[in-house]
């Protein structure tokens, strides 16, 4: 086997929401491997923050505001992108919210922005990127989905909505342009140590663990909860012509959590 399969050289990389949080490490990763990077997010101060980061990391990432919720925006950032760097080659669907809200107790509105960016929003990017992959001859669709993707709990009744509809999409995409040597797949971390999980971990006022936080290491066999740069590696195979002949999968990267009943009390 060709090990340069698993390069990502001369190939423009897209990964949207990634100033911080797995997004950067992510794309971080991917520029590693030789990729050309491309983020976007919503505030023109976490574009700053995340191309002064890449350039630590000696990655000269060109950054572009943009809310992937907006199709117009999302059309025209997807045409400048193709003129300032090329096709972009590599998608990944990262950005994404999370409101814990009891169901019942949760507006119409809030569920619908968390279905409008977590959902909609890789809808509205792939369906930017796919025609230039067609006419470059293929390219990678990897969308960042969740244990939620096939679990519930309490208080994420959006989250999950969105991301079990995103693991569908997912194969959708891989169903449909497949024959255009477009792969489409995705990554489905377990408990991740980010700011979007910060809450779960705060120390309480007696200086213990968060309840939630014992919990997810009772339900890990890893007994830690995830880093970012846990999830680069998959990335990066999902990206490279190693993963050629894999489409529609889910890569779960938990720890193990969906294999394993939990630790006994
Ligand atoms: P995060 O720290 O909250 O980062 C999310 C990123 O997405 C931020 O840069 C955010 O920018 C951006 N974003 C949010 N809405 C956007 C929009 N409409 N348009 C453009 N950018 C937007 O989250 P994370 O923990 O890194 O998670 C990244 C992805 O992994 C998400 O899809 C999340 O659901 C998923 N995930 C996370 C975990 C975990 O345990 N952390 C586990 C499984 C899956 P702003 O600052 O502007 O909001
Ligand atoms: C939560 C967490 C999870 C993680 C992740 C797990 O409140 O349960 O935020 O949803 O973010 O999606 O895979």
């Amino acid at each position: 086997m060709d090990m340069n399969a698993f390069r990502l050289d001369g190939k423009v990389a897209l990964v949207t929401g990634a100033s911080y949080g797995i997004g950067f490490a992510i794309a971080s990763a991917m520029g590693q491997m030789g990729a050309k990077i491309v983020f976007n997010d919503r505030k023109p101060e976490l574009i700053e923050k995340g191309v002064a980061a890449y350039k630590e990391l000696g990655i000269e990432a060109h950054g572009y505001i943009c809310d992937v919720t907006d199709e117009p925006a999302v059309q025209e950032m997807i045409a400048k992108i193709e003129q300032d760097v090329g096709t972009v080659d590599i998608l990944v669907n990262n950005a994404g919210i999370i409101k814990r809200i009891p169901m019942v107790e949760m507006s119409a509105a809030d569920f619908r922005q968390v279905i409008d960016i977590d959902l909609n929003g890789p809808f509205i990017m792939a369906k930017a990127v796919i025609p230039g992959m067609m006419k470059k001859g293929g390219g990678k669709i990897i969308n960042i989905c969740s244990m939620m993707s096939e679990l519930g709990r309490e208080t994420v009744s959006a989250y999950a909505a969105a991301k079990g509809g995103l693991k569908m999409l997912t194969k959708n995409i891989a169903s449909e342009y497949g024959q255009y040597n477009i792969q489409c797949n995705g990554i489905g971390p377990g408990y991740i140590a980010t700011p979007q999980t910060a809450p779960l971990r705060e120390i309480q006022p007696d200086g213990s663990r968060h309840p939630f936080d014992q919990f997810i290491l009772a339900k890990t066999p890893a007994n830690r909860w995830g880093e970012a740069a846990d999830l680069a590696g998959p990335a990066v195979f999902l990206a490279s012509s190693a993963s050629d002949f894999v489409n529609g999968h889910i890569l779960y990267v938990d720890g193990g959590i969906l294999a394993y009943i939990g630790k006994q009390p």
